[in-house]
């Protein structure tokens, strides 16, 4: 195969039908990202694209990984080119060179430059997508006593998210740079206020030494429009790369698969100049909430029940998964029984279609999304996927069973062994307090109560919720001793 690697002096080599529908150096860098991982790549830069190729070249983004140097680094070796292809069950795959992303540094090895970039004034919005632990958040605000958020609140160079937006909010007032809006694209409840809270928490902490306008810079200038983001994009794999290079006759070490479907959904709060995002498909709209809502507790929290359940049985992928059917009910109970009751559908959504929509989106098998990507991270996940929803069916007077399960079954995921005895994959940040406590030889009830207390998610209301507690050790007692086959046996 070619060891040419994708980049503007292979560009015009490749097919037209595949090459952005601009040239890619006409474009001037008006938008920052947080987080340039392949969800940003198949999705939010995906739009901008659309946009630019429509003419409008404001709009080039510069592409941030906060940790990782190796996604920046293969980005700028490849002037910021990557391709996308779209797996479907039905149609095979299909690709296209994305040209929007200009320029990519990473914050961690240089935060100076993504401070810089923020408070370019041709810049008019950042976008994020950190992932729920990247917020440095505890229960909605700022986690104070995290020790990176000291260490950027004594004023190092920033190396938190919050702690670069604020110090760019900083250079904008400093250079009477225009008004910018920061936009959240995680899977959080409510994400814009989230961020705007865990925003003016840093710049309050800053105030009284550094920056005592700060605040008010923020209050006049700067918006924190709520979005709902949606599209799988798994990550990507050796045999991607391969097909990638196969359709593109070059190398390309950064390009992303996703599924055909994308959403986007944004709060339409922008006091500045944006990319007409809708013109790509984009839906701006002042009803953020209901879809969030929707997709957070039927998309979501869906597919942690399913990767939990799923790895535990020991299958790798979620379409897997899916086809065992005791599973697949336990999907549609969830859904059923304990998360639409809780919903407000917005502009006429028909919640069942939805349902089946997103059933058939998980069960595409062209996408190789494995459960152990989305079994991760569960303790940062579920209050906004079911725990929310737990708390509306209780104060409802319903024991929401599958909810409970859910729960459970992260917890025994998180014991690192599947049915079979085979190792599976944990990440999660709160891992190492919650396994000891997890895997101690005493009564389910027992370990459930000092696993929810001291874990922190579950809010005092939960806790003291002792029917619920029940439950959840009911169904976490079962998963030890029977496996998943036994305890869906009859559920
Ligand atoms: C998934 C999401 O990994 C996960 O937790 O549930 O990444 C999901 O694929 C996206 O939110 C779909 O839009």
């Amino acid at each position: 195969m070619s060891s040419e690697r994708l980049g503007l002096a292979t560009l015009d080599a490749l097919p037209s039908t595949i090459r952005p529908g601009y040239d890619p150096r006409d474009l001037a860098i008006g938008l920052v990202h947080l987080g340039a991982g392949a969800f940003f790549r198949a999705h939010q830069a995906m739009y901008t694209d659309a946009v630019v190729a429509g003419g409008d070249h404001r709009w080039g983004i510069f592409a941030t990984s906060q940790r990782s140097p190796t996604v920046s680094d293969i980005l700028n070796a490849q002037d910021g080119l990557y391709g996308v292809l779209e797996r479907s069950t039905r149609n095979g795959a299909r690709g296209a060179v994305v040209g929007a992303v200009r320029r990519a540094a990473c914050a961690s090895a240089d935060p100076h430059a993504v401070v810089d970039a923020i408070a370019d004034p041709a810049v008019h919005a950042v976008t994020l997508t950190v992932t729920e632990k990247g917020y440095r958040a505890q229960e909605g605000q700022l986690a104070t006593t995290d020790p990176e958020i000291e260490a950027d609140l004594a004023g190092r160079p920033p190396l938190t998210v919050v702690g670069q937006l604020v110090r760019g909010m900083q250079k904008r007032d400093a250079a009477g740079a225009g008004p910018i809006a920061l936009i959240s694209c995680d899977n959080l409840s409510d994400n814009g206020s989230v961020l705007r809270r865990l925003v003016h928490q840093f710049a309050d902490r800053l105030n009284g030494n550094a920056a005592p306008r700060i605040g008010e810079y923020i209050e006049r200038h700067v918006t924190f429009p709520c979005t709902m983001v949606d599209r799988i994009v798994p990550a990507t794999t050796d045999a991607d790369r391969a097909d990638v290079e196969r359709l593109l006759g070059v190398r390309d070490d950064a390009c992303v698969v996703a599924e055909p479907f994308s959403q986007w959904v944004i709060a339409d709060e922008f006091h500045g100049p944006r990319p007409a995002w809708e013109r790509a498909g984009a839906v701006l709209t002042d009803d953020v909430a209901g879809y969030e809502q929707v997709k957070l507790r039927l998309l979501n929290a869906t597919h942690s029940l399913i990767a939990y359940l799923g790895g535990i049985s020991g299958y790798a992928t979620i379409a897997e998964a899916l086809c065992d059917p005791s599973i697949e009910s336990a999907a549609r109970r969830l859904i059923d029984d304990d998360q639409i009751p809780t919903l407000r559908a917005p502009n006429g959504l028909d919640l069942r279609a939805y349902r089946e929509d997103v059933l058939s989106r998980f069960a595409n098998p062209a996408l190789g999304h494995t459960t152990a990507q989305v079994a991760m991270d569960g303790s940062q996940k579920l209050p906004q996927r079911v725990l929310s929803a737990v708390r509306q069916r209780r104060a409802a007077g319903a024991m929401p069973a599958t909810a409970a399960l859910l729960v459970a079954a992260w917890m025994r995921f998180l014991l690192g062994r599947d049915d079979q005895g085979r190792r599976l994959e944990v990440s999660d940040p709160l891992a190492d307090r919650l396994v000891p406590l997890l895997s101690r030889p005493a009564p389910a009830r027992e370990v459930i109560r000092d696993t929810v207390e001291i874990s922190g998610v579950f809010g005092p209301d939960l806790c003291a919720d002792e029917d619920l507690l029940d439950t959840i050790a009911a169904w976490f007692d079962a998963l030890c001793n029977h496996g998943v086959a036994e305890t869906l046996r009859g559920a």
